[in-house]
């Protein structure tokens, strides 16, 4: 077990509904952190058609998706039977990376207890790095506090490939952060269903 994150701990994830909006830039770093997260839910017994990933261009559009993927969730649960799925009001419902994305196929409705959000920037690739950095960052956290909702913050900030890899279990006897994604989804969904 590696030790840089939280000390550990076990928490029921089985009545809870979580989202995840990916980007798709950079997508064999995004597929593995992906894999990461979903593994860590599922371990954490949250149920398969209680997990909804939906994908965006690149990261810069991730604050808007999570705040209207919690509000399509909102809506459904207020006229509960008769609304859209939320990933339908965001277009596909599919991440567009594979199986991974299956479980949205047969999803549940109903309101989300937490989104995560990832993305993978990546400093050499664009000249705005901070700009988008900081932006993206700055957003998902306006999101989080304006709606009540935990974001997730699944975002990697680093300077080249290799770190992005290294953060993702790609490199051998590295960590995959979305599996720590994965955890503080369960943690902090609980929390605010007791903060409720
Ligand atoms: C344009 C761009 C660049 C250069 N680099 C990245 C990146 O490393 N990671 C990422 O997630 N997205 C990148 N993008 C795309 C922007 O986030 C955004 O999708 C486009 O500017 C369209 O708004």
């Amino acid at each position: 077990m590696h030790n840089k994150g939280p000390a550990p701990q076990v928490h029921d994830g089985s009545g809870l509904r979580i989202g995840i909006i990916h980007a798709r830039w950079n997508h064999v770093v995004i597929e593995k952190l992906l894999e990461g997260t979903k593994a860590k839910l599922l371990q954490s017994g949250v149920k398969e058609s209680n997990i909804v990933v939906q994908s965006v261009p690149g990261s810069w559009e991730l604050p808007l998706a999570v705040q209207r993927l919690y509000s399509a969730s909102q809506v459904q649960s207020s006229s509960a039977g008769s609304g859209a799925a939320a990933g339908d009001l965001l277009g596909s419902s599919t991440s567009d990376l594979g199986s991974l994305s299956a479980a949205s196929a047969s999803a549940s409705t109903g309101p989300f207890d937490a989104i995560i959000a990832i993305g993978v920037l990546i400093k050499g690739e664009t000249m705005h790095f901070e700009y988008i950095s900081d932006s993206v960052s700055q957003g998902l956290m306006r999101v989080s506090l304006d709606t009540g909702i935990p974001v997730i913050f699944g975002v990697l900030t680093v300077l080249n490939d290799e770190q992005a890899k290294a953060r993702a279990g790609i490199i051998d006897g590295s960590h995959n952060h979305g599996e720590d994604w994965g955890l503080a989804a369960v943690e902090m969904g609980l929390k605010r269903k007791d903060w409720a």
